[in-house]
């Protein structure tokens, strides 16, 4: 029997929230015998997404790389009115697919299948459907956030309910929406709208997430019971995603400097500090989290953004934590600027607890660790993942906050939270419950490995 391999096209849009499942998942079905090409639209907006690509290349040769130029955003044709670079790359990439065409026809083996990211599901299913391929959506965040999106179109926001009813699913707060989907006309909401229109057009969507930690959802959503008005694919979870191996990885000097810290440290008593890739948080707010962390009075390992996009974030540390801090704290904690390996340090032993801002990956990493979370959501679907994150017993999450940068929180609650969750040993045990289901997860008959398996065995077959 000489059947070839299946070939597998994956598709990412733009930001390392949405890049890093398509790296994870281009590693794992490649480690299955299919022959993957991931495509890149060039340029990317952040530094880090280049550096990964190049790194994730340079350590898996036998995956291709189908480089995709995006055109220059054109505004007459879809009006935009956001700033956030991220949008307009998710838009422009929408709008250059249609060029894609010919690149996936000629490939070679033809293509059995294609999975594109939820943002670009609209133009990828048209593209799928001209080339009769198979197609499925990859979404990068929560189940939860995915019964919310996809209920979007028929979602009525303007009464005075506080809370809106997805069938099925115990209803979710209107102030956890991201604050846009009360704005029809605001970008994020119509993209979103658009998309999700063409959900129903793919065979299946695969979710960063596992069926022990989004039981009730996930059961939801594979029964149809959650949406009405479409029928939505069924749900494949395959999570939580395990890092790529990245060959002759040398670590850093610098990753190495603060693994040697942390290896000094005893077991827990590390609070890791990020609030992801994609937002940061005022100067004002970084210098009371600043002083939380020295009145919570444990180590921290603390990762500062000065900008939204990392190419232009060009703010000294002594300039955002003010003159001193550093100093004051060198015994005891580490406050640094740029890229770390988050998954090395969440697997630290030293590390006991991350303040988190719930984007799904940092949410799947977490629980992958058994890492308990306080969740400070930022933007879009966080509050969302949030309360996912709390409701599994991962973390726990002080609504009062709001959204980060909302208000301004001062470093005495932010201290005293901090210390809250360190000291919790309920939570400490549920973490660890929860990595090892995560871990059991991927066992031999374990709930993700088996959805991959069946997506697998479909194609082989
Ligand atoms: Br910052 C940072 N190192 O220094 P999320 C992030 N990461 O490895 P985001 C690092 O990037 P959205 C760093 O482990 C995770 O895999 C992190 O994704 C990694 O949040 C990824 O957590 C970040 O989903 O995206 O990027 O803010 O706003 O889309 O949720």
């Amino acid at each position: 029997n000489h059947r070839m391999p299946p070939h597998i096209a994956l598709f990412p849009s733009a930001g390392m929230g949405h890049l890093m499942p398509f790296l994870r998942l281009a590693a794992l079905l490649s480690s299955h015998n299919c022959t993957i090409t991931l495509i890149t639209p060039t340029p990317t907006v952040s530094a880090a997404e280049s550096t990964h690509l190049t790194t994730f290349f340079s350590s898996h040769p036998h995956i291709r790389r189908l480089h995709f130029p995006i055109l220059p955003f054109d505004s007459s044709s879809t009006p935009i009115n956001t700033d956030d670079p991220f949008f307009i790359r998710w838009s422009q990439i929408s709008q250059s697919l249609p060029l894609l065409s010919p690149l996936l026809s000629s490939l070679s083996p033809p293509l059995s299948v294609v999975l594109s990211d939820f943002a670009a599901s609209m133009s990828f299913s048209q593209l799928a459907d001209h080339l009769s391929i198979p197609y499925y959506v990859v979404f990068s965040s929560s189940a939860r956030f995915l019964s919310l999106f996809a209920s979007l179109p028929s979602l009525n926001l303007g009464g005075i309910e506080d809370y809106v009813e997805i069938p099925d699913l115990h209803p979710l707060p209107k102030s956890s929406l991201p604050p846009p989907f009360f704005n029809p006309n605001h970008f994020f909401t119509s993209f979103a709208l658009s998309n999700v229109q063409s959900f129903p057009k793919a065979k299946g969507m695969f979710l960063n997430t596992f069926e022990e930690f989004e039981m009730e959802t996930i059961t939801a959503l594979n029964n149809g019971r959650v949406l009405s008005a479409m029928k939505l694919p069924h749900v494949i979870p395959i999570g939580p995603l395990e890092p790529f191996k990245v060959e002759n990885g040398e670590k850093s000097e610098k990753g190495s400097d603060y693994l040697m810290w942390l290896d000094g440290q005893s077991d827990g008593s590390v609070v890791y500090v990020s609030f992801g890739s994609r937002t940061a948080m005022s100067k004002e707010q970084i210098r009371e989290i600043g002083n939380g962390l020295e009145r919570s009075g444990c180590a921290f390992f603390w990762v500062l953004k000065g900008s939204k996009v990392d190419k232009e974030d060009t703010v000294g540390i002594e300039e955002l934590l003010g003159e001193g801090f550093v100093e004051r704290t060198k015994s005891r904690g580490v406050a640094v600027k740029g890229w770390v390996e988050q998954e090395e340090i969440l697997s630290h032993p030293a590390i006991g607890g991350f303040v988190s801002h719930c984007g799904w990956n940092s949410v799947m990493e977490a629980a992958r660790h058994g890492v308990p979370v306080l969740a400070w959501p930022i933007h879009g679907d966080q509050k969302v993942n949030a309360e996912v994150a709390e409701t599994a017993g991962l973390g726990m999450w002080v609504r009062e906050w709001g959204w980060g940068g909302e208000r301004l929180v001062r470093g005495e609650e932010v201290g005293e939270k901090i210390r809250e969750m360190m000291s919790d040993e309920k939570l400490r045990r549920r973490g660890r419950e929860i990595g090892e289901e995560a871990r059991k997860a991927w066992e031999q008959s374990g709930s993700s490995q088996k959805a991959l398996m069946e997506f697998i065995d479909e194609l082989k077959h």
